[in-house]
């Protein structure tokens, strides 16, 4: 065991995405403010401001606040007229996997590409079917997607496409916020997110109807007091949440400052044989996470050696959704999305990390190898 000790006589484990909380007494304040007010759901004011403020800031025309970002993609693709096949990556977090099924739909998996671990445009294409309804994509790790590439193909195929954007947040792609791409996005505001809202999630759309269809949507299918017109859920953001995420996303670009100096950090000092996943030309991402590859076989007992020392590093995503249970079958192979999740590792970032953290964990590694 080494005996160096955490600088900044941190107490807990060091995490990915440790939460994000820039402002106490803002949020305290709105706290108050709720307990005044006594409306603690429902639509409430928080939830506006919240909406409005991430519409105006990062140019969004619809944003739809709910209660996490996996019961938003499910909202969406409950809109869809028909069902069919919808293709996605393997290289996820489950989550965007079990919206599609749970929404009665076929996912089908394909590989990613090996820079970045986003959709391959060119897989994506051999895998289109007559049965095929969408694409899903996925932003993972604060990177984009080749969106142009992805647009034409569901235009000449006529297919919906719908992003899961639940870590990119405050990311630009050829200086555009993400949040106007394909017919809806939708972002996570999960305590490990970008934005911490506790949970939460926004949908975003440049589509008015399908808009107003969402808001219904979350809310049972009221139209009125007394009137439900359409199927609905329980898919609304409390007052609480809200709070949360509008008092951390008022300080977001303060947030991408501090996310870049721990990136830049982690670059100066990981060794050679851990390689970091960059991002793609004309992505000004939000650095929330920080990736990198291991070579050789040196991923898993490196896992192991910082969780013994209380470094909580994450193998995201592994080993793919498609070597899951509810949706491995033994004859379907995936190169790229294998080789990744067997060689990625999520390094420590968010609030709790600084500069002096990213030294002492680069220090351990040093140690390790050497
Ligand atoms: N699509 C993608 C691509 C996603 O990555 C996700 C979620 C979704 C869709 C769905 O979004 P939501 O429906 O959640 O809005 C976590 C999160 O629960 C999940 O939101 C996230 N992605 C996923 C990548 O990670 P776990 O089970 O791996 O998290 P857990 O509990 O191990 O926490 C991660 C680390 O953070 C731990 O070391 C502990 C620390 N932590 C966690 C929480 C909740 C804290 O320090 N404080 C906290 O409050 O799933």
């Amino acid at each position: 065991m080494s005996d160096k000790t955490v600088p900044g006589a941190i107490s807990r484990p060091l995490h990915v995405g440790s939460p994000n909380i820039l402002d106490r007494s803002i949020f305290l304040k709105r706290v108050e403010r709720i307990l005044d007010q006594k409306m603690f759901s429902n639509d409430g004011p928080l939830v506006r401001e919240l909406e409005t403020s991430v519409a105006e800031r990062l140019d969004i025309p619809h944003v739809i606040a709910v209660s996490n970002a996996t019961i938003g993609l499910e909202l969406v693709l409950e809109t869809f007229p028909k069902k069919g096949e919808i293709i996605l990556p393997s290289f996820t977090f489950v989550a965007t996997a079990h919206a599609v099924k749970r929404m009665g739909f076929t996912p089908v998996f394909s590989d990613v590409t090996s820079d970045f671990g986003l959709l391959d445009p060119e897989q994506v294409k051999r895998l289109i079917t007559p049965k095929t309804v969408a694409l899903l994509p996925v932003n993972v790790y604060g990177n984009i997607c080749d969106i142009d590439a992805l647009t034409r193909i569901s235009c000449e195929h006529s297919l919906k496409l719908i992003f899961d954007s639940a870590h990119v947040l405050g990311v630009r792609h050829k200086g555009i916020y993400a949040g106007t791409f394909g017919q809806a996005e939708v972002f996570s505001l999960h305590a490990t997110k970008f934005i911490n809202g506790f949970e939460g999630g926004l949908i975003a759309t440049t589509d008015e109807d399908l808009a107003a269809a969402l808001r219904r949507a979350r809310n049972f299918g009221f139209v009125g007091y007394d009137q439900v017109n359409s199927i609905g859920t329980n898919a609304k953001l409390s007052e609480i949440h809200a709070a949360m995420a509008l008092t951390n996303f008022e300080h977001f670009e303060e947030i991408i400052r501090h996310n870049k100096r721990i990136h830049d950090a982690y670059k100066r000092r990981l060794p050679s044989w851990m390689q970091l996943i960059g991002f793609p030309v004309h992505t000004e991402s939000n650095f929330q996470y920080v990736v990198a590859r291991c070579s050789g076989l040196k991923r898993d007992p490196l896992v192991k050696y910082l969780h013994g020392h209380r470094v909580l590093v994450r193998r995201y995503f592994y080993p793919g959704v498609h070597r899951m249970a509810p949706y491995s079958d033994d004859h379907h192979h995936l190169p790229v999305t294998e080789e990744l999740s067997e060689s990625v590792i999520c390094l420590p970032t968010g609030q709790d990390i600084n500069e002096d953290t990213v030294s002492y964990i680069c220090d351990l590694i040093a140690e390790f190898d050497g």
